[in-house]
């Protein structure tokens, strides 16, 4: 990447320190860095006796044939039993484990722990009814209700490893899962709320089984929660109400233990290319990795905080740090079903104010939404609870983590940006709230115990100043052991690329400022190439985004005759520059291409800006650029399936049309 490029995001010189009191009582001090550097192998093993194991392990990490890992060798585990039953066993079962938030108002269910246990019991008895062994797999379809971390647990108390799918994907994303991951068993509900509306599941799960059958897996039972209340289809042979059968299950349940590597989820995520790939993580690396980093990153005090992180289930998130991190932490948490801006835009600040949230994890794209709503809204709740803000997803904007840390946090609380993907399970790269001094848009360094590095096209580490790729150096516990089904494509995908060093490629572009810390610059693959220099898209966009009338941008290249790629931008402007009139006057988007030239130069000059409504976003809130290049480039759009809203492309394509 050239310097030129680099440039803008290193001229953020904000500091902040982390707040005093929070520094004297920290979790993770200073020295945790260099012990695990010492000796990572021995610094895991001390985070491994976190948790409750029927049998230790007798070696830590076997890398003996890499890249396939094998953590905590030898040693016995029950995920479900870590993440419930020793809480209950310890005196706390009586402390609240989700205070669950439903979508319409009022909706609302306080699960204890001991609650908990007789839960995952039941559901576990009911599932070996169905005939569900160790090791058979089980697809979830669910909307965000207590059952879905039920149901989780369940299949791990059992050792049936769960896919879980995003509730908003289509019957055909379901069905390539289940036939992919050849799931004997779908747990899903009859329709779910969104936006005050009722939206059916069901039905596409009957459309998902005919698929699957099609492809060659047989679905043999559908397990089905009764959430709204809608008719549906039933087939006798094969659909069973929850309600019939967990519901009137006993709330005994004796578990077994399995061993350290015994899979535990397959999480599917989009590949660049083709069918989607089914990152498969199991047991003991995986929950040492996310209750070590969940206490750590978030200097959880479990008696005292209230923790809620807004990630749907359906992502990775809501996988490590909804379930398995916070209940193997035993904390109490806040669960809800629905979207920010239903009833009203100040929902989760309400929510924040009635639980008394402490600790709050979220993720670019919200934020940058609420700065669009405009301050006012949260200004209207008191947050005076919160003590530590995360985010995750995408690389945070400067001015986004300004503004949530001054509006969210009342400029006094920590934000710890964190990075880290599907398929390494944990979070890698993060601050640590008592210890890292905050810099707007870095995430900083790797954790204790995580090695990563910014390499050149060699694999060799570039100096400070520069950039290059992401890739991590040293295995760690919660990576993901292969991609299901297929090792070879797990080793092209993510070792190949440095085969000779033994790094893990992350796919991400990267660069360290001049103290060494890390800047996260997207998917190298969203790196555009103009007139032979490189130019990082999250560059551009947190040029765009520093403009005080955009709320967000999205940039892709497009292929230009004379420039090779351009720049194309896509921006949404905040609510209080939208006065009087959606039509955007021409000076506006010479005003903010001349923002951009002076933000990082001429080269990275926009050649065409469009004023949109909305972006095309992932569940997870991640911009589909692609989706973008498609209509930049006037084409047809691509595969729109796993976008959170499909109608999304529609409206920008409309603004096109009408010239913006
Ligand atoms: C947890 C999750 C992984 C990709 C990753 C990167 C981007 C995530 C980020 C971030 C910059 C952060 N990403 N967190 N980029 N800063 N704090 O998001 O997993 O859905 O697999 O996505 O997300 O590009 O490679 P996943």
């Amino acid at each position: 990447m050239s310097d030129q490029t680099l440039s803008n995001l290193l001229q953020e010189n904000r500091r902040f320190e982390p707040p005093a009191d929070l520094a004297a009582d920290a979790n993770v001090k200073e020295e945790a860095y260099a012990r695990s550097d010492a000796d990572r192998e021995a610094f895991w093993a001390e985070q491994a006796e976190r948790l409750d194991w029927d049998q230790k392990w007798d070696r830590v990490l076997d890398w003996d044939n890499p890249p396939f890992a094998k953590w905590f060798v030898g040693g016995r585990i029950n995920a479900a039993y870590n993440c419930v039953d020793r809480h209950v066993l310890a005196g706390r079962g009586d402390k609240v484990a989700i205070h669950w938030v439903g979508e319409p108002a009022n909706d609302t269910r306080t699960i204890t722990y001991a609650d908990l246990l007789g839960m995952v019991s039941q559901a576990a008895n009911t599932l070996t009814d169905l005939g569900v062994q160790k090791g058979d797999r089980v697809a979830i379809y669910l909307p965000m209700i207590p059952e879905v971390v039920v149901a989780m647990l369940a299949c791990a108390r059992i050792g049936a490893p769960h896919t879980v799918v995003f509730g908003g994907f289509s019957a055909d994303a379901l069905a390539n899962r289940v036939a992919d991951c050849e799931a004997k068993v779908i747990i899903t509900a009859d329709g779910g709320y969104r936006r005050g509306a009722v939206s059916a599941l069901k039905p596409a799960v009957d459309e998902a089984v005919a698929k699957a059958a099609e492809l060659g897996q047989r679905v043999d039972k559908v397990l089905v929660v009764r959430r709204t209340g809608q008719e549906v289809d039933w087939d006798d042979s094969r659909d069973v109400w929850w309600h019939d059968s967990v519901e009137q299950a006993s709330t005994e349940h004796d578990c077994e233990f399995f061993d350290s590597e015994h899979p535990l989820y397959v999480m599917y995520t989009s590949g660049t290319t083709g069918k989607p790939k089914g990152i498969l993580h199991t047991t003991g690396g995986y929950l040492v990795g996310t209750s070590y980093t969940h206490w750590a990153v978030f200097d959880l005090k479990a008696d005292t905080d209230v923790y809620w992180c807004t990630a749907d289930v359906g992502w990775v998130t809501g996988h490590s740090y909804m379930v398995y991190g916070p209940l193997s932490n035993a904390v109490t948490q806040v669960v809800y079903e629905g979207t920010p801006d239903s009833p009203h835009k100040g929902r989760w600040w309400e929510i924040i104010q009635d639980y008394g949230v402490t600790i709050f994890y979220t993720a670019p794209t919200a934020i940058r939404t609420f700065m669009k709503w405009g301050s006012d809204i949260p200004a209207k709740f008191d947050l005076s609870s919160v003590r530590v803000l995360g985010s995750v997803g995408e690389p945070i904007n400067p001015e986004a983590y300004v503004w949530y840390r001054e509006t969210i946090g009342g400029s006094r609380v920590p934000v710890v940006d964190t990075w880290w993907q599907t398929e390494t399970g944990q979070i890698m790269i993060s601050p640590l709230p008592g210890v890292t001094h905050g810099k707007p848009g870095s995430a900083m360094r790797p954790l204790p115990g995580v090695g990563a590095e910014v390499v050149n096209d060699d694999g060799e580490p570039v100096p400070n100043g520069s950039g290059g790729f992401l890739v991590l150096t040293k295995p760690w516990p919660a990576m993901l052991r292969t991609l299901w089904g297929d090792d070879e494509r797990f080793k092209e995908t993510y070792w190949a690329r440095f085969a000779d060093q033994g790094f893990y490629f992350a796919g991400d572009g990267a660069k360290k400022d001049d103290d060494g810390d890390l800047w996260l610059l997207g998917r190298v693959d969203d790196v555009m190439n103009v007139s032979g220099h490189r130019l990082s898209t999250t560059e551009i966009e947190s040029a765009l985004v520093s403009h005080p009338k955009v709320a967000e941008a999205a940039v892709v290249g497009a292929a230009d005759e004379m420039t090779g790629q351009a720049v194309c931008a896509f921006v949404i402007l905040r609510e209080s520059a939208l006065e009087g009139g959606e039509a955007a006057p021409d000076e506006l988007i010479e005003e903010l291409r001349k923002h951009v030239q002076k933000e990082i130069g001429a080269i990275a000059k926009p050649r065409q800006i469009m004023i949109v409504p909305e972006l095309p976003k992932t569940r997870s809130g991640k911009i589909m650029r692609r989706l973008l290049k498609d209509v930049a480039e006037h084409r047809e759009v691509g595969d729109v399936t796993t976008l959170a809203d499909s109608t999304v492309m529609d409206l920008i394509k409309k603004k096109e049309g009408a010239g913006a």
